[in-house]
């Protein structure tokens, strides 16, 4: 089996947080960064092109090109090996607190002579670390929660969910040959933005074989548990994956109690405590007869409740909401109508405006609007007003060939440290909508942070804020920033926030999409994507959406575009 693009996006980006850790310099850890994207957004394996082709695409150079052929030859880069050696595990593990990333992690290396989780705990809580810039109070109030969590787990890995989707799906297939009824659990179904580990339940005539079976998937590196009725084992990728066959008439009840959140079975057990039900993965009781557990919505119609999507099940008052039969009604990937955030090779995107434009139409979206970067972002080849201008012009050509589907004019501008927009408003004027965001200055105080956005929102052309907290997920905990004011201030200025589909981002979380419905702020749902490919991510975007309580009409680009020019219009 080739290497996989994955496994090499993991190794060029494991190369750049070593070095910017060590404080290498910032354009040549970036060159990894965006070389790995480009690999990313591939679609064959990477490892089966030739020298010249590898070479030829954008971003990946001859150094980058070498050591892609070094891991394909050999497994592995003997640069990355040597660096690992040379900086020390406990740093590393610094590194992967999702409050810390390589650069802070620098940071406190330089100026505490921070080595390791316990010297990062220590210095915490003398209260050191808050006399540097760019640690908040809530910043270092969450580094002191992670490290506790992490010592409760004995380690934090967990993967992202498309990682684990792109592990799970071809298992799944497999396991499709033995086994019956096949359903993943967990916080995989409930789409949470990691996943600890994985949980499949299924139904066999024969458990026995249907565990062996299980057992001897090529993947598996371990078999932790073997039994009839639940296995578990590692996968090579460092997965968990625990398989439970169940009897069909139960299999409401275990689907419901394995998919948990745990919080959301302790409420569901006490509401059934109330009308004199036991509870459990077999099914709910009353005086030890068995009243329900085929399905899910057996389960909660018993329970007086109406079915609870997977994706609320957090024990944040959905349980409430299904007695009063005043759950809302979902957004739905079938509603979303286009894409309100795209790149193409114009900046760092991989492919031409007009690819992207032909993949969104496949995808049956009625519009793209199409966002490069601005000037500031200059790393990425951002546009300046003159450049900006050719591809309006580009744009209007395209749009004359393409039936039944409009690219919208748009771009990424960023919102430069005073609040002032990186782009002349002449030129935004010609748009039909700007996203804004922030790419530089991510450590100002709180305050200074939070009224750069305000101001900014105060241009009459600000339309979406995107990522908004700019957040990383497992890298970076994203900007100190007020977002009450923020939401309050876009809503008074009929700006939308966006919800970022990227599954490195999911940004906004699903506490801030629902504060955001509660302040009656709409938001956009926009995957950034840099290729044809991640277009694609709309779907983990639409789940964050349902994980934040979103229904269609709270989310703006399920309008068809004469709607939705209307609510963009200001005053
Ligand atoms: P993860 O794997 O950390 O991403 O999160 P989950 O939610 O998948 O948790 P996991 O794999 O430990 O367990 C799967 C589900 O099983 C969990 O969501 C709820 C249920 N469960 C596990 N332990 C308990 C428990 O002690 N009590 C109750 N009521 N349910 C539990
Ligand atoms: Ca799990
Ligand atoms: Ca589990
Ligand atoms: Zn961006």
């Amino acid at each position: 089996m080739p290497v996989s693009n994955k496994e090499i996006t993991g190794l060029l980006n494991e190369i750049a947080d070593l070095l910017d850790i060590r404080g290498e310099n910032q354009f040549r850890v970036r060159s990894y960064r965006t070389a790995a994207n480009t690999i990313a957004g591939l679609t064959g394996n990477i490892t089966q092109m030739s020298d010249d082709e590898i070479k030829s695409l954008p971003d990946i150079g001859e150094s980058i090109a070498k050591k892609i052929r070094e891991v394909s030859d050999t497994g592995s880069i003997s640069q990355l090996d040597k660096l690992r050696s040379e900086i020390p595990e406990s740093l590393i593990e610094i590194m992967k607190l999702e409050q810390m990333g390589p650069r802070r992690t620098r940071v406190l290396n330089e100026e505490l002579n921070i080595e390791s989780l316990e010297e990062l705990k220590k210095a915490a809580e003398e209260g050191k670390i808050e006399k540097l810039e760019g640690f908040g109070k809530k910043t270092i109030e969450n580094i002191l929660k992670e490290i506790k969590e992490y010592y409760r787990k004995g380690g934090l890995e967990r993967f992202k969910l498309n990682e684990a989707e792109e592990i799970v799906t071809p298992l799944l297939e497999y396991l499709g040959k033995e086994i019956k009824d096949i359903k993943v659990a967990g916080s995989y179904r409930r789409r949470k933005e990691t996943v600890g580990d994985i949980d499949i339940l299924g139904t066999s005539n024969n458990p026995g074989k249907s565990m062996d079976h299980f057992v001897k998937y090529e993947e598996v590196k371990e078999i932790t548990v073997k039994g009839k009725s639940k296995s578990s084992v590692k996968l090579r990728t460092g997965l968990q994956v625990d398989l439970r066959i169940v009897q069909k008439k139960s299999f409401g009840a275990a689907l419901l109690y394995f998919t948990g959140s745990k919080a959301h079975n302790i409420t569901l057990r006490k509401a059934g405590q109330g009308k004199g039900y036991k509870i459990n993965e077999y099914g709910i009781y009353k005086d030890n007869k068995f009243l329900a557990g085929k399905t899910e919505k057996e389960m909660y119609r018993k329970l007086g409740l109406s079915y609870i999507e997977p994706e609320l099940r957090e024990n944040n008052g959905e349980i409430d909401s299904a007695r009063r039969g005043q759950l809302p009604d979902l957004v739905d990937i079938n509603d979303i109508r286009g894409d309100l955030q795209a790149h193409t090779n114009a900046t760092d995107g991989n492919n031409s405006l007009e690819e992207m434009a032909k993949a969104a139409k496949k995808l049956g979206y009625e519009y793209l609007a199409v966002t490069d970067h601005s000037k500031k972002v200059s790393v990425a080849g951002g546009l300046d007003e003159k450049e900006l201008a050719g591809q309006i012009e580009e744009i209007n050509k395209l749009n004359q060939g393409i039936k039944n589907f409009r690219i919208l004019k748009s771009v990424e501008v960023d919102i430069l440290k005073d609040g002032s927009l990186d782009l002349d408003d002449v030129i935004l004027k010609e748009l039909d909508l700007v996203i804004c965001a922030i790419h530089s200055n991510m450590n100002l105080p709180e305050k200074k942070q939070t009224n750069r956005i305000l101001r900014a929102m105060e241009n009459p052309h600000f339309n979406i804020l995107a990522h908004p907290t700019g957040r990383m997920i497992g890298k970076r905990s994203g900007y100190e920033i007020n977002m009450d004011q923020i939401m309050n201030k876009a809503k008074e200025r009929g700006c939308f926030l966006e919800i970022n589909s990227n599954p490195d981002r999911l940004d906004l979380s699903d506490r801030y999409i629902r504060q955001a419905e509660e302040t009656g702020l709409k938001l956009a749902i926009s995957t950034d994507a840099h290729s044809t490919v991640t277009l694609e991510n709309m779907k983990y975007g639409v789940a964050q959406a349902r994980r934040g309580w979103l229904k269609k009409d709270d989310v703006i680009n399920t309008r068809s575009w004469k709607d939705l020019e209307k609510l963009l219009k200001k005053s």
